[in-house]
């Protein structure tokens, strides 16, 4: 019995003991509602698209914990209107961590990103697919998990998939809807037209020049020298600031760890 005890104090000592692993990088909050795109998107007409915030960020973190990194993006709204998990939302991360890399966010997101990525994660449902510089397919051990009831997604990528974890990395989180085209896998940024239709949302153009996502974290102008070097731009600037003229798509602002 006093072996039994003494057991149990150790076991209760060893769980105290353990410390809470995940450290938290950095956390950008995001306002409510402005999940409009250029200022005027709105969702789809189907009725599973409710009162909207399907793609509406609150909130994207990254986080630390036994070697892989965790972005987290609250959103407003998850649903699972056909009870097959959350396939309205879809977020995706791009991640800076060298020279070079691709200049464009793939899966009909219509942007351009300001650094060029070296891994592009996307994520719906229960999904995650990440693809390299070249937009070539990489299994680098990445997972999801969604909690429709907090609204959250959060992605874990292992470190040493993606080359260790450096402080001058910068990362593009953006979130949109998820068009699977019916066919259950992950899918693309479902289109966004100039008026809205039943699977369309509206506010954009027809001619795919228009980015298809509702919603991104604009970052604070970075500090030179203490003094801020430029006003900081707002979503709609930076969401409208393409050119049917040219063809020249939105180009997306990263974020910095510091
Ligand atoms: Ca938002
Ligand atoms: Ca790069
Ligand atoms: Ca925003």
């Amino acid at each position: 019995m006093r072996m039994l005890r003494g057991a149990v104090v150790l076991l209760a000592v060893l769980v105290v003991a353990i410390p809470a692993t995940a450290e938290e990088l950095a956390r950008w909050d995001d306002p409510t509602g402005d999940d409009t795109g250029d200022g005027d998107y709105t969702y789809p007409l189907n009725e599973v698209f409710g009162d909207g915030g399907e793609a509406d960020l609150l909130s994207f973190s990254i986080e630390k914990e036994n070697g892989s990194l965790i972005f987290e993006f609250k959103i407003r709204n998850l649903v699972d209107p056909w009870n097959v998990g959350n396939r309205l939302t879809m977020v995706v991360v791009a991640i800076d961590t060298d020279e070079g890399g691709d200049l464009e966010l793939r899966r009909n997101a219509n942007a351009r990103l300001a650094e060029p990525s070296e891994y592009q994660i996307f994520a719906a449902g229960e999904i995650v697919e990440v693809i390299d510089a070249a937009a070539e397919r990489v299994d680098i051990g990445a997972s999801v998990e969604t909690d429709l009831a907090a609204g959250t997604i959060r992605i874990c990528v292992p470190i040493n998939g993606i080359d260790g974890a450096a402080a001058d990395w910068r990362f593009t989180p953006a979130v949109g809807l998820q068009d699977d085209y019916g066919a259950g896998g992950l899918g693309d940024f479902r289109e966004v037209k100039k008026v809205a239709e039943e699977w369309r949302g509206g506010g954009g153009d027809d001619l795919a020049i228009d980015c298809n996502l509702y919603d991104i974290i604009v970052p604070e102008p970075r500090k030179i020298l203490g003094i801020f070097g430029a006003r900081k731009r707002s979503q709609e600037e930076i969401l409208s600031d393409c050119s049917l003229e040219t063809g020249q798509l939105v180009t997306l602002p990263a974020l910095a760890l510091e």
